[in-house]
C-alpha cells in the first residue's frame, strides 16, 4: 500500500475522518488526501516524495509561500529564548501597534489564536456593547465553527452538505438569522422584524468560504446604512482577507467602516494567530478593562507573533501587493479564457491574489449561484490537476490562492497543466 494510503488509514483509526479539519479529507472529490511532509516557496511534498504546486497555501495564510527564510529564522529565533510564556511581551504589542496603522477603522485589538476565537469573541462582545442577543449573518459565509455562526454556513459545512449542524442548540440557533450576500432587501427585511433586537451583521467583506464571490458596489455600504440606522454593529471578518488583498484588507480597499474586524491567516504568517479589533470604546469593554471576559492560554504567543511580524514586514516593502495582485490577475483572468470553447459554463471571480473557478454555472454572484455549481466536474478537474502535479482546493466551494513563491514561470507552468486537462477531460 502507499505511504499516503497507508497514513491515512492509520490516521482513521485514530482521529475522526482522518483529518483534524474536515475539508482536508478530500470527501468532495474524488481520491483520498496525499500526506504532505514538506512545503518550500509554492510546492508541497508528499509523503512519497511527490511535488505539488500549493494552491491551498494552507488556506490562505502563506501568501509567502511555505518556509519564507525570513519568517523560519525569526520562529527559529524567538523558540531558543522560550515558546511561550503566559505573560505579555513587547512583540504583541508591535503586533496590535502594526494591525492599527494598517487597518483603517482598527483602534485596539485583542489578539487569539484562531479566526473562530476571533469571532466568537468579537460577537460576544457585539452583544455585551450593544444589549443585543441577534447576530445576522449570510447564507454561504463562514466565520469559524462557533456554535452561533453554524447556520447555513460555507466552507467546509457547505462542501460536506451540512451548512446547519447538529449540536447548535435551538435556543442559540433562533439568535442567528441568515441574509443573503449580495441582496440588500434580505437585510432591510431582517432589521424590519427584528428592529432594535440585532447586535451585529457579521459579514465576510469578500465572500471567500462559497468559493470566491465579490461584493456588490452597493452591498457593503448598504450593510454600514441599515447598521446604523438600527444601532447594530458591522463586523468585517477579514481572516481571509486581511492582509491578503492588501495592507488595509477589504476595509481599505472598498472604504467601508466596520465597527469591529475579525482576522487571522495571515496575520500569523502560518502559525496559529487570530485578531479582534475595533472601535476603543467598543474593545475597552473587554476584561479587565471591562466586564466581557475573553481570554486565552497561548494568545499572542511568542512565536506566532513573530512569525506574524516577519510575514508583516515583508508584507509593507514597497511594491509587494502591485506585484503579487498583478499576478494574480493575470492568472486567474488566463484561466477563464482556458474553457472559453467549453461544452459548459464556468464562472471565474477573482480579486488580488485569490480567486475561483465555478464549473457548471455561468455566473457566481451569491449563494443561489454557487449551489448550482457542479461539483462532480469540479472533483473530476481536481482529480486530473492532482494526478499532473497542482493542488488545488478539494473543495468547488473554497478559494485558490497565489503567493509572492507563485512567479510568472510557475503560475504559467500551472495555467499549461489546466490547458492539457481541459483537453483531456472535455476535448
Ligand atoms: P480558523 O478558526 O479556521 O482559524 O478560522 C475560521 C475562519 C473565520 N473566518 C473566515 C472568513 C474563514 O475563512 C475561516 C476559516 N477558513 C477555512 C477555509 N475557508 C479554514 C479551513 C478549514 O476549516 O480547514
Amino acid at each position: 500500500m502507499s505511504r499516503n494510503k497507508d497514513l491515512f488509514k492509520r490516521a482513521r483509526c485514530v482521529i475522526p475522518g482522518g483529518v483534524n479539519s474536515p475539508v482536508r479529507a478530500f470527501k468532495s472529490v474524488s481520491g483520498e488526501p496525499p500526506f504532505i511532509k514538506k512545503g518550500e516557496g509554492p510546492y508541497i511534498y508528499d509523503e512519497e516524495g511527490k511535488r505539488y504546486i500549493d494552491c491551498v497555501l494552507s488556506w490562505g495564510p502563506l501568501i509567502l509561500g511555505h518556509a519564507h527564510p525570513e519568517v523560519v529564522e525569526a520562529v527559529v529565533k524567538a523558540a531558543r529564548d522560550g515558546m511561550t510564556f503566559g505573560a505579555p511581551t513587547e512583540r504583541e504589542v508591535v503586533l496590535a501597534e502594526t494591525v492599527a496603522a494598517c487597518m483603517p477603522w482598527v483602534e485596539k485589538v485583542r489578539l487569539v489564536s484562531s479566526g473562530t476565537e476571533a469571532t466568537m469573541s468579537a460577537i460576544r462582545l457585539a452583544r455585551a456593547f450593544t444589549g443585543r442577543d441577534k447576530i445576522v449573518k449570510f447564507e454561504g459565509c463562514y466565520h469559524g465553527h462557533a456554535d452561533s455562526f453554524l447556520i447555513k454556513a460555507g466552507s467546509g459545512a457547505l462542501t460536506h452538505g451540512h451548512p446547519s449542524s447538529p449540536g447548535v442548540t435551538q435556543g442559540t440557533a433562533a439568535d442567528t438569522l441568515n441574509a443573503v450576500y449580495n441582496d440588500l432587501d434580505s437585510v432591510e427585511a431582517i432589521f424590519q422584524e427584528n428592529k432594535r433586537q440585532i447586535a451585529a451583521v457579521i459579514v465576510e467583506p469578500i465572500a471567500g468560504n462559497m468559493g470566491v464571490v465579490l461584493p456588490e458596489p452597493t452591498f457593503l455600504p448598504g450593510l454600514r446604512k441599515w447598521t446604523e440606522e438600527y444601532g447594530a454593529l458591522l463586523i468585517f471578518d477579514e481572516v481571509i482577507t486581511g492582509f491578503r488583498i492588501g495592507l488595509g484588507g477589504a476595509q481599505g480597499h472598498y472604504g467601508v467602516r466596520p465597527d469591529l474586524t475579525t482576522l487571522g491567516k495571515i496575520l500569523g504568517g502560518g502559525l496559529p494567530l487570530g485578531a479582534f479589533g475595533g472601535r476603543k470604546e467598543i474593545m475597552d469593554k473587554l476584561a479587565p478593562e471591562g466586564p466581557v471576559y475573553q481570554a486565552g492560554t497561548l494568545s499572542g504567543n511568542p512565536l506566532a507573533t513573530a512569525a506574524g511580524l516577519a510575514t508583516l514586514a515583508l508584507l509593507q516593502r514597497p511594491g509587494f501587493y502591485e506585484t503579487l495582485n498583478g499576478r494574480g490577475k493575470r492568472f486567474f483572468s488566463s484561466i477563464a479564457s482556458l474553457f472559453q470553447s467549453a461544452a459548459f459554463p464556468v464562472a471565474g471571480n477573482h480579486i488580488a491574489s485569490l480567486g475561483t473557478l465555478f464549473f457548471g454555472i455561468p455566473q457566481a454572484k451569491g449563494y443561489a449561484d454557487i449551489t448550482k455549481a457542479d461539483t462532480e466536474r469540479y472533483a473530476r478537474f481536481h482529480a486530473a490537476m492532482l494526478e499532473q502535479g497542482v493542488y488545488l482546493a478539494p473543495s468547488q466551494f473554497e478559494a485558490v490562492f497565489v503567493s509572492m513563491a507563485h512567479t510568472d514561470g510557475i503560475l504559467d507552468e500551472v495555467l499549461k497543466i489546466m490547458k492539457e486537462a481541459v483537453a483531456k477531460l472535455w476535448r
